[in-house]
């Protein structure tokens, strides 16, 4: 990553005016978070060449080799009330799948919640977080990795036919630092358009870049698994799935793994 180039490319007004920028950390988002408790400024991104201990849900791992992807997190402090923190995964996903498509000339799509798919296969992985006490939202983490020069071979073997990077799919010549650059810009126009408007429009937008939609789904949740047609995502973002037996019910995410059964 070079950073004159990155400065020389971003155009946003505060998101990534603060970079933090690591050789290896154990994870973005935590050391995101833990610099959000000693009042990091709004907008602060803390990006890594490398993660020994990079994060997913749910305990999860995040496989984050080095110079070989975008592995970073962002900090903001966004006017919402906590109990609106969970659309940003949404938001935060149809920032970076229009900014990969525009830059890297491809076809990326959401998948609920917190997936951008390249040809099936998972290209990003988002995770968000908060800090909020009493009704207040302190700040939110959005962790985002994306695979950009990972090698086939370079993946672990249970992750390797699952996962995809953009190296072998792009189909224009494009930069890390162009692609930081054009997803941080998409994002604060996104968080800046939620506080002022909400998320409906957001939300429209994602409607147009997902592959979840109109699909029968197989939903995997704590204690039950369940087969169902995804419908569409309701005002909060949750997943709205049509049951065999034609009951309706929302699904949260964080709790839930969906897998596209066509
Ligand atoms: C996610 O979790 O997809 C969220 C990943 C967020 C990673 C970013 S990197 C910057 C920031 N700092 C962090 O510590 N985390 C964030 P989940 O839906 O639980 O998916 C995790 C699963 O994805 C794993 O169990 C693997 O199966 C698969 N996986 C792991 N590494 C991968 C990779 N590099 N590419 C594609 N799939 C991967």
């Amino acid at each position: 990553m070079i950073h004159q180039k990155f400065n020389s490319l971003l155009k946003t007004k505060w998101l990534g005016q603060n970079l933090c920028y690591e050789e290896c950390v154990d994870s973005t988002n935590k050391v995101a978070k833990q610099l959000g408790v000693k009042n990091a400024p709004n907008g602060l991104v803390v990006l890594a060449e490398e993660q020994n201990a990079g994060k997913g849900r749910l305990g999860r791992g995040w496989f984050s080799p080095k110079g070989k992807g975008l592995w970073f997190s962002v900090l903001f402090r966004p006017k919402f009330v906590p109990e609106e923190a969970p659309k940003c995964t949404l938001m935060a996903a149809a920032a970076v799948a229009k900014a990969i498509n525009k830059i890297c000339g491809v076809d990326a799509k959401i998948k609920w919640p917190n997936d951008i798919l390249l040809n099936n296969k998972k290209l990003v992985g988002i995770l968000s977080e908060m800090n909020a006490e009493y009704g207040k939202l302190n700040f939110v983490v959005i962790g985002i990795g994306i695979n950009t020069n990972v090698d086939k071979s370079d993946f672990p073997d249970d992750v390797k036919d699952i996962a995809i990077s953009l190296h072998t799919e792009a189909t224009k010549e494009f930069g890390r630092e162009l692609l930081l650059a054009e997803i941080l810009q998409e994002l604060e126009i996104k968080i800046e358009q939620a506080e002022k408007e909400g998320f409906e429009n957001i939300f429209q937008e994602w409607r147009q870049m997902t592959c979840t939609l109109n699909k029968d789904v197989k939903v995997i949740a704590q204690d039950e698994t369940y087969f169902g047609r995804a419908i569409d995502i309701d005002a909060g973002g949750m997943l709205i799935v049509e049951r065999k037996d034609g009951k309706r019910v929302k699904v949260v995410a964080g709790d839930v793994s969906i897998r596209s059964v066509n």
